[in-house]
C-alpha cells in the first residue's frame, strides 16, 4: 500500500437499525435487516452456542465465588456473551486480543485457564498469564488504554508485514476517553489492522448512555475518523460473528480498521460492589433478560434442526465440568507476599518507595502470629 495516497472511498455508514441475522424470537431476520451479511454455517453457530453456554456458566460461577470472598472483585459479562464469544471466534491464532476488565469470559474462551485468568481479580498477582502464549494482552482497567495498545501492536505488525490483526474491546463509556479518540484516529491515519468492538451495554457504572453521548449511535463516529462503522445487534451472535469476521478479514487484507458497535445490556451489576437498583429500573433489566443472546441462538438452532436435546445436554454437562474446575482452581488460598507490591515498578529504587516498603515490612512483622501487637 502506498502511504502517500489518502483513500477517498466513502467508508461504510452504520445502518439506521442494528444489523441482525436472527431476530429476538430466534427466526432468521428479514433481508433488509442483514445489511448483506450472510448467516454463518451451522458448525460455526453450534460452536458459538457451545462457547456462549460455557462462558456464561463460568461467569456465573465466578460471581458466586466472588460473593464467597474467593475473589476480590469481578465484573460480570452475563448478557454480553454474543459480543464476547463472536469476537474471539472471529480471530485466527496469530491475532491479538486487547480486553478490558469485563472480558474474562473472552480470555477463558481464547484458552486461558480459569486459574490464570482469575489471578488478577483475586488480587493474587498482577497478571496470571503469559500474554504471548494465547496472544491476549493484559485486561485493562484504565479505560480505553487497551485501544492504544492494540493500534500500536497492529501498526508494528503492518510495518513488519506480519499477518496479525488486533481486536480490542471497548465499553460505551470508554469511548468518551481521550485515549479512545487517539486510538480511533491513528488507527485510521495509519490504516492499522485493528477491529474496535464497542460493547454498548448502555451503562458506565451508573451513567446511562444518554448522559454519555448525544450521537445517534456510537458507530456513527467511525465516519468522522474515516473508517467503516457497523451498528449491530449485540445480542445476536450470528450477526456479531458475521460483521466482526468481515472486519478481521478486511484488516488482514490491508484495508485498515473498522469500528463495530454491539448494542447489548449489562444485566448484572457493574461489579459485586455495585447496586444497580439505585440508578435503574428493575423492569428495564427484566426486559433485556428477555432478549437473552443464548436463548435466541438456541431457539434458532432448534428450529433449523441443528441443535438436538442430546447436544444441549452434552454442552450443559461440559459447562458444569468447567464450573467445577473453576471452583477447584479457586479453592486453595494463594500464598501472597504483600512486599511483592514494590517489585517490578521501577528499575532503580526510589527513596519514597524504599521508605514505604520498610514501613510495610515493619507492619507485617508486627502482625505476625506470636508478635506483640
Ligand atoms: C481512566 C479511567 N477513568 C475512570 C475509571 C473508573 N471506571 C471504571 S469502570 C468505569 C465505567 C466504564 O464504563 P464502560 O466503558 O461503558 O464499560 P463497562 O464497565 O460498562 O463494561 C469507570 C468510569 C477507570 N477505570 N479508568
Ligand atoms: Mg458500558
Amino acid at each position: 500500500m502506498n502511504d502517500s495516497v489518502v483513500s477517498t472511498a466513502e467508508p461504510t455508514r452504520p445502518t439506521q437499525l442494528p444489523i441482525s441475522l436472527i431476530t429476538s424470537d430466534g427466526i432468521a431476520a428479514a433481508a433488509e435487516a442483514t445489511a448483506g451479511f450472510s448467516m454463518p454455517s451451522p458448525d460455526i453457530l453450534l460452536s458459538l452456542y457451545r462457547k456462549m453456554v460455557l462462558g456464561r456458566r463460568f461467569d456465573v460461577q465466578v460471581t458466586a465465588l466472588t460473593r464467597q470472598g474467593r475473589l476480590a472483585t469481578y465484573p460480570s459479562a452475563v448478557g454480553q456473551e454474543a459480543c464476547e464469544i463472536a469476537a474471539v471466534e472471529a480471530l485466527a491464532p496469530q491475532d491479538w486480543l486487547f480486553p478490558t476488565y469485563r472480558d474474562t469470559m473472552a480470555l477463558m474462551t481464547r484458552g486461558i485457564s480459569p486459574l490464570e485468568s482469575l489471578k488478577l481479580f483475586r488480587g493474587d498477582w498482577h497478571m496470571g498469564f503469559d500474554p504471548n502464549v494465547h496472544r491476549v494482552a493484559a485486561q485493562a482497567t484504565p479505560l480505553a488504554t487497551q485501544a492504544l495498545h492494540a493500534v500500536g501492536l497492529a501498526t508494528a505488525a503492518r510495518l513488519k508485514h506480519d499477518d496479525v490483526v488486533a481486536l480490542t474491546f471497548l465499553g460505551d463509556g470508554s469511548t468518551s476517553e481521550g485515549d479512545a479518540h487517539e486510538a480511533f484516529n491513528f488507527a485510521a491515519v495509519w490504516q492499522a489492522p485493528v477491529v474496535f468492538v464497542i460493547q454498548n451495554n448502555q451503562y458506565a457504572i451508573s451513567v446511562p448512555i444518554a448522559k454519555q453521548s448525544h450521537a445517534r449511535t456510537l458507530a456513527d463516529r467511525a465516519i468522522g475518523y474515516g473508517m467503516p462503522g457497523y451498528f449491530v445487534d449485540g445480542n445476536d451472535a450470528a450477526a456479531m460473528y458475521a460483521v466482526i469476521s468481515a472486519a478481521v478479514e478486511n484488516a488482514r487484507a490491508g484495508n485498515g480498521p473498522t469500528m463495530i458497535e454491539g448494542l447489548t445490556y449489562r444485566v448484572e451489576a457493574h461489579t459485586n460492589s455495585d447496586d444497580p437498583s439505585r440508578y435503574r429500573d428493575q423492569s428495564e433489566e427484566a426486559a433485556w433478560r428477555g432478549l437473552d443472546p443464548i436463548s435466541r441462538l438456541d431457539a434458532y438452532l432448534v428450529r433449523e434442526g441443528v441443535l438436538t436435546d442430546e447436544r444441549r445436554d452434552e454442552v450443559a454437562a461440559e459447562a458444569e465440568q468447567l464450573a467445577a474446575t473453576t471452583r477447584e482452581a479457586m479453592s486453595e488460598e494463594p500464598a501472597i507476599d504483600p512486599l511483592e507490591l514494590f517489585e517490578h515498578v521501577y528499575v532503580n529504587e526510589r527513596a519514597n518507595l524504599v521508605e514505604q516498603r520498610e514501613f510495610l515490612a515493619r507492619e507485617l512483622a508486627s502482625t505476625e502470629p506470636g508478635s506483640d501487637p
